[in-house]
């Protein structure tokens, strides 16, 4: 059996951590599921990813602390490495992530959330990174993501004191997009990610890849790199027909993905 789920829905994956009873905490069993899950997406039909967890309480409440316990020096690397991999995976994919947190999203959940590109949250949602009060650092790129997400300073504060993070408070500090009632953040991400599958799909991933890859660079090899991917969207079927339909006055079709 597997601890993730998913389910395809038009152009929108939805992948789904099931883990419930534990409320969804990473474990390597996970790890490997989600992993698994990640490399089954389909790139050709799905233009936008939704990842959430099971039940209503929480979309990830950490790594596993259970199988932590009693990791040594080179066990804990290999744990960490392992999760960095799955999560920059996810990062990585080619077309925009959204993370639908409802609920707990400590630790390796916050983490999780944070190599998405948008996060929406229920008003439930809590985010945080408890490692330091557990005898740990943030393992799966929280010191990286949350520092590059929220600032600097902000990101020293939660992570040394492993205060949590309401909801409200994540919003105001630019941590999530959006936050909705419990019962409408599922309709509210799929929403949002048919408003991004509406668009053209080649343009979208030159888009995710020109944030992505050029936030990491200096200014003027981020500027020289947007050429590169603006050159990659001309002459695709999509750009010519949505670009003659606005010529000619007219409503375009659908996009094609070519
Ligand atoms: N790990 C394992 N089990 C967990 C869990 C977790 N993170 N969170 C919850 N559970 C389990 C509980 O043990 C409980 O199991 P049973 O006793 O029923 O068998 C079940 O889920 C329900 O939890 P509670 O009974 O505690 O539910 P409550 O509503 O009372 O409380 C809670 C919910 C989320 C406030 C509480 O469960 C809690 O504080 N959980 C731990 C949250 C936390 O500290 N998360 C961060 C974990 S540390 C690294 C790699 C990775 C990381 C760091 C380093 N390297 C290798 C370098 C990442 C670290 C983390 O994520």
């Amino acid at each position: 059996m597997s601890f993730v789920r998913y389910e395809q829905k038009d152009f929108v994956g939805i992948l789904t951590i099931d883990r419930e009873k534990a409320l969804n905490a990473l474990n390597t069993e996970v790890l490997a599921d989600l992993e698994a899950a990640v490399d089954a997406i389909d790139a050709a039909k799905t233009r936008c990813v939704i990842i959430t967890g099971a039940g209503k309480k929480s979309f990830v409440a950490g790594a596993d602390i259970a199988a932590m316990c009693n990791m040594t020096k080179e066990e804990g690397r290999a744990f960490s490495a392992r999760g960095n991999a799955v999560f920059r995976k996810i990062e990585k994919l080619p077309m925009p992530v959204i993370a639908a947190v409802n609920g707990y999203a400590l630790g390796g959940g916050c983490e999780l959330s944070l190599s998405c590109d948008i996060r929406i949250a229920s008003e439930n949602a809590l985010f945080g990174q408890p490692e330091a009060g557990l005898g740990i650092t943030p393992g799966f790129g929280g010191t990286q993501r949350l520092a590059r997400t929220v600032g600097v300073g902000r990101a020293k504060e939660i992570i040394y004191t492993c205060r949590n993070v309401k909801a409200e408070e994540a919003l105001r500090i630019g941590l999530i997009n959006a936050v909705y009632p419990a019962d409408q953040l599922m309709g509210e991400c799929l929403k949002l990610a048919g408003r991004i599958a509406g668009n053209a799909p080649i343009a979208v991933r030159q888009c995710k890849k020109a944030i992505s890859l050029g936030l990491q660079m200096d200014i003027d090899s981020a500027t020289a790199l947007e050429p590169e991917l603006f050159s990659a969207c001309c002459g695709t079927e999509d750009q010519r027909n949505a670009m003659t339909a606005f010529c000619e006055k007219r409503k375009h079709g659908p996009f094609v993905n070519r």
